[in-house]
């Protein structure tokens, strides 16, 4: 049994309430039943965090690598593009991480076409909707357990 880690930032408990026509009609809590349920399958434990605010998301970053995390599932949300805090405590615990976005970055605005995580991210995922968290989940339990 392995911990993994589903890390998500700013605004998004507000997903499935609005703007469905970029980040679809799923909620934050059917996401997070589904790669619970992806990860008991598989025998591992997920632990589901979020959090508006950048200190309580670092403080989390920390306390996982006392967890013994193996890689943490994360969408920044707009802290992407601004967190070298962020970037900071991920390179800090070492824990890798795979960076999920559900709209495609690169095809939305100049100021969401920079990630501050990317480059140490073990991958990244952009616009595949709410797919891509099961896609990094499945791949951090294959890569990781
Ligand atoms: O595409 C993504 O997943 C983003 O990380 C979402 C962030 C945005 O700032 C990034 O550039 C890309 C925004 C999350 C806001 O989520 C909402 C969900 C429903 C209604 C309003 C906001």
């Amino acid at each position: 049994m392995s911990k993994f880690m589903l890390l998500n930032g700013p605004n998004l408990n507000l997903l499935g309430s609005r703007e469905p026509e970029i980040y679809g009609s799923a909620t934050l809590e059917d996401i997070e039943n589904k790669l619970d349920a992806i990860a008991s399958k598989s025998g591992h434990e997920l632990i589901c965090f979020q959090s508006n605010a950048e200190h309580d998301l670092v403080d989390r970053i920390h306390l996982a690598k006392k967890e013994d995390v193996k890689c943490i599932i994360f969408n920044p949300g707009a802290f992407t593009h601004s967190s070298i805090a962020l970037r900071d405590a991920l390179s800090g615990v070492g824990i890798p991480f795979i960076e999920v976005h559900i709209s495609n970055i690169y095809s939305r605005e100049d100021f969401r076409q920079n990630s501050f995580l990317s480059d140490i991210a073990e991958g990244v995922i952009s616009g595949l909707g709410v797919e891509g968290y099961k896609l990094a989940l499945k791949s951090g339990i294959e890569k990781y357990s």
